[in-house]
């Protein structure tokens, strides 16, 4: 545990530090929750060390996310809509007027201001309507970002054929002597390889186009509003910088249409629900109709299969490699999380031709 009431006076909070604790069920940065009393009121705070291990620069990835919070809240006030601070992340700076400060250690923190009366779970097919819809509008909203395009924070992020590289790799080194207890798994996910190059290949020959995409649109990284259910706050911007449409679309079919956690252990729960797909392609392309090409339309149900398989190879790298990525609270965290992503991928390749039925609908 850091001290968070050190790390606290790095920042302009105008008040006193009350206490802190861990928040969240994130699996990069180090989240806390921290209460301050300002003039005897009490306000709380998301305190963030940004994971360097994961992100090797945070300074630039820091400056990423001042230029799109700066653009979102610039947009909002123009907009002239309501709790503006409540609909975009905005940075606290730090006292010597930086998006962020760096400790003693060199570990680098950043405050937002925590957003009040939202959830971030996802049950129903409005909420998941919802989701999907807030994030096409954060797609419209960094379309029209000014300047250079953001920084690269993880070259390759989605590159699926070099995600199943790292996978090759770690079963030619096998540090840890696990290659022999997940033969099967390995099986699976190589038998799989032709799915890994298409979206790769396509972007490559310009056939999609680079958008600035989120990139890590799972469902608990965008807030719904306690009583409306609106989508009204996406979080979690370090993967910010240029993407494909088809990786934040599959990451929300990856995370919303199943019942059952990333890592329950009785895969048997897991399925791909179709209301809960077709609530995302409603939402979604309510937002996102006007600039999706035809083929991005097109590859929306297959971005799911892609996007579940490529997280299931990262699971299952990082179990090979000794769980040195994703944070874990148990020691088969991560084959747990590879195994629920088989049984998804392969409920979704059951239902393809229906899911396709319904996209052409919409
Ligand atoms: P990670 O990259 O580790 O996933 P996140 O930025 O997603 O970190 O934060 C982890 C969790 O903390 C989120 O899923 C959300 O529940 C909560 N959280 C993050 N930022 C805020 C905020 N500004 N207000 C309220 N909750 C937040
Ligand atoms: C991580 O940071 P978090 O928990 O929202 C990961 C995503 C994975 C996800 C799997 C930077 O997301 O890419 O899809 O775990 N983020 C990073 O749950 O690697
Ligand atoms: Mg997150």
């Amino acid at each position: 545990m850091h001290d968070l009431k050190a790390v606290s006076t790095l920042f302009d909070l105008r008040g006193d530090f009350v206490h802190g604790y861990s928040y969240g069920s994130g699996h990069i940065n180090d989240t806390y929750c921290i209460w301050v009393d300002q003039a005897g009121q009490r306000i709380r705070y998301i305190l963030q060390r940004v994971n360097h291990n994961v992100f090797k620069q945070p300074i630039p990835l820091m400056e990423n996310v001042k230029r799109v919070t700066d653009h979102a809240l610039k947009r909002l006030k123009e907009e002239q809509c309501p709790e503006a601070y409540r609909r975009t992340l905005t940075l606290v700076p730090s006292v010597d007027g930086k998006p962020y400060a760096l400790d003693s250690d060199g570990n680098c923190w950043r405050v937002y201001p925590f957003i009040e009366r939202a959830y971030d779970q996802i049950e129903t097919t409005r909420q998941c309507q919802e989701a999907a819809r807030a994030f096409g509008e954060f797609q419209k909203l960094t379309a029209d970002l000014p300047g250079e395009p953001l920084f690269e924070t993880i070259p390759n992020f989605h590159n699926t054929t070099s995600r199943l590289a790292a996978l090759k790799e770690a079963i030619q080194s096998d540090p840890l002597g696990r290659v022999k207890e997940v033969q099967k798994e390995i099986d699976w996910y190589l038998s799989r390889e032709s799915d890994c190059h298409l979206v790769v290949d396509y972007l490559k020959s310009g056939e999609l186009p680079l958008r600035c995409t989120h990139n890590d649109t799972k469902l608990n990284n965008v807030m719904l509003d306690d009583v409306t259910g609106e989508g009204i706050c996406v979080i979690d911007l370090d993967t910010t910088m240029p993407g494909s449409a088809i990786y934040d679309f599959g990451d929300m079919i990856r995370t919303a249409t199943s019942p059952a956690a990333e890592d329950e252990k009785d895969v048997s729960k897991v399925t791909m629900r179709m209301f809960m797909f077709e609530a995302l392609v409603q939402g979604y392309l309510s937002s996102a109709k006007s600039f999706l090409t035809p083929l991005e339309k097109s590859l929306l149900p297959f971005s799911g299969k892609l996007l579940t398989m490529e997280c299931g190879i990262r699971f299952l790298t990082d179990y090979l490699s000794g769980d040195v990525y994703f944070k874990i609270h148990r020691p088969e965290h991560n084959l747990d999380r590879c195994r629920t992503q088989m049984a998804l991928v392969e409920s979704i390749e059951a239902q393809m031709d229906e899911m396709k039925a319904i996209v052409d609908r919409y």
